[in-house]
């Protein structure tokens, strides 16, 4: 990658390995991964992990959902929370500003999420926990650490047109169009726009699970459609999702 000489990388061995920054590992007979079940005599963790990728949008998710809310039931779960953390695009708001969604909308504003069953379309609901986004908010003052909002999120099935960028291999649409556009959602309440969030709702609402969706904003999408931030600038944004969740656990678990 082009960024291999920046500092983040260090972190990472040769040939992109994950780096163990422990010694005594590699001493061990076997490490047993207790909590996960899992062990590396008794499992061939690079035949099963070796090959993972996360997927991007709407169909990878939801197929991940599917599975990991069928974990849940199957392993007797009980009040679970669960919260997608992400990146984004902003709408008139400053770079680098975290998102806790309300409600996800779709394309054209709608608080929906259209699902194609056999040859049907199944409206669903995408609201989120209303008290929760309310607690991260409040965790997010505690913490003060950077801007963060409650506001709408859109979600899209493309990051090109189908969020009006006018930097795609296809644009189908005019500057004055995409601002219009842009505008319009601002005003409907849209404060960032990323691709996975109505389903996510969808899902976690029609199962019973306490969920919420926290996305940092890379961009302000009324000043570009690049992300054109230094892969430090980058990566320092999202750990800003990641800072605030674990400051909500922390208080959910007492820990100071
Ligand atoms: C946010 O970022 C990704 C696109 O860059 C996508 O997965 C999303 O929702
Ligand atoms: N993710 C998105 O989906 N859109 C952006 O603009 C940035 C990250």
């Amino acid at each position: 990658s082009s960024s291999g000489s920046l500092p983040e990388r260090d972190a990472y061995g040769k040939n992109g390995f994950v780096h163990i920054k422990n010694p005594h590992l590699d001493l061990l007979p076997e490490d047993i991964l207790y909590h996960f079940d899992l062990g590396t005599k008794t499992h061939d963790l690079p035949s099963m992990f070796g090959d993972v990728k996360h997927g991007m949008g709407i169909p990878s998710i939801s197929i991940m959902l599917h599975e990991l809310i069928k974990l849940l039931h199957h392993a007797k779960c009980r009040d679970v929370t669960i919260i997608r953390i992400g990146t984004s695009g902003g709408i008139g708001i400053e770079p680098g500003s975290v998102v806790i969604t309300d409600v996800a909308v779709d394309s054209f504003f709608r608080p929906q999420f259209e699902q194609v069953v056999l040859d049907k379309v199944v409206v669903r609901n995408t609201e989120l926990h209303k008290e929760l986004a309310e607690d991260l908010l409040q965790c997010s003052k505690e913490i003060a650490s950077f801007p963060t909002i409650i506001g709408h999120t859109m979600c899209t099935y493309d990051f090109y047109e189908g969020q009006g960028r006018l930097d795609g291999a296809l644009c189908s649409f005019s500057k004055e169009e995409k601002f219009e556009y842009l505008q319009r959602a601002f005003t409907a309440g849209v404060r960032n726009i990323e691709m996975e969030s109505t389903v996510f709702a969808a899902m976690c609402y029609l199962c019973g699970l306490k969920a919420a969706v926290v996305c940092v904003t890379l961009l302000n999408r009324l000043e570009g459609d690049q992300i054109a931030e230094s892969h430090e600038t980058l990566t320092e944004y999202q750990k800003r999702p990641q800072q605030l969740i674990a400051a909500y656990i922390k208080k959910q678990l007492n820990i100071s």
